[in-house]
């Protein structure tokens, strides 16, 4: 797994200049630009000051941007166990405030174009070991996946919402993109109350190669340490955790166009 760390780039006193913010967001591009698209940056802080993280993703957002152009909008949201939060089951989102593990999913799957830059940043880990990442990337996952199945992902069958279809793999070789995220689906077609047997056993069969997958990796995440993923490329998720587990991270979420640019 690749580790950046922040130390690398900080001044003497530990302070992060504006300069080096631009150089560890350009490296950070560099890094998610390749597969896996996904990495973890260790900060040595504790407590983690959020403030450098949310400054170096605004600069990840804006490496090559023409400048004066507006400052790219990030979403920020604390994830912890709330049991009020996870009670109110109007969207799929409250899974994120249970205690439950997380399957493998894409952020934001129902959007026309989710963003493709999720960050997770470890304040607290849980005591007992719980909550642990999850992460495969497209690229390997379809190492995996029998031919006929790839065909069939590419299709725009695939429906997010209501009204909306979208195919779960796209692209080739390394621009490989990926949006997935069974609850999602499942939730768009108890709306639409019509269902293909054909779209179900496609995705009972994806289910089965994401759970026995061999290349997702799985991880601690510690207190001061941030996972970057490139959400088009990269699935994510998140092992069990106590009920009462004191597990606090932040996420972030943002645009960050310069990763969604033609490779060559
Ligand atoms: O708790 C985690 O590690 C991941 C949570 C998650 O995937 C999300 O909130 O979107
Ligand atoms: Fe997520």
């Amino acid at each position: 797994m690749t580790r950046l760390n922040l130390a690398q780039f900080a001044g003497p006193n530990g302070q992060l200049s504006i300069e080096a913010t631009r150089e560890i967001a350009a490296e950070l591009v560099a890094l998610l630009r390749a597969a896996p698209h996904w990495l973890v940056l260790v900060t040595e802080q504790n407590p983690i000051d959020l403030d450098g993280i949310v400054n170096v993703l605004v600069a990840m957002g804006q490496h090559n941007a023409t400048t004066g152009s507006e400052l790219p909008h990030i979403s920020k949201t604390k994830i912890r166990v709330d049991s009020k939060q996870s009670a109110r089951h109007g969207n799929v989102t409250h899974y994120s405030r249970t205690p439950d593990a997380l399957p493998l999913h894409t952020d934001c799957s129902n959007k026309a174009v989710p963003p493709n830059l999720v960050a997770f940043a470890m304040e607290r880990p849980d005591p007992q070991g719980g909550g642990e990442s999850v992460m495969l990337s497209a690229s390997d996952l379809v190492h995996e996946l029998p031919e006929d199945l790839v065909s069939l992902l590419r299709q725009p069958i695939f429906p997010f919402a209501a009204k909306k279809r979208y195919p779960i793999l796209q692209g080739e070789g390394d621009d490989l993109r990926i949006r997935y995220y069974r609850q999602q689906i499942n939730s768009a077609l108890g709306e639409q109350c019509t269902s293909s047997d054909n779209l179900q056993e496609a995705l009972d069969e994806l289910e089965r190669y994401l759970e026995l997958s061999n290349r997702s990796v799985r991880f601690a995440m510690h207190t001061g340490e941030v996972v970057i993923m490139d959400n088009q490329r990269v699935l994510h998720g998140r092992s069990a955790m106590p009920a009462n587990s004191p597990r606090l991270m932040h996420r972030f979420r943002l645009s960050v166009p310069v990763l969604s640019t033609c490779r060559e």
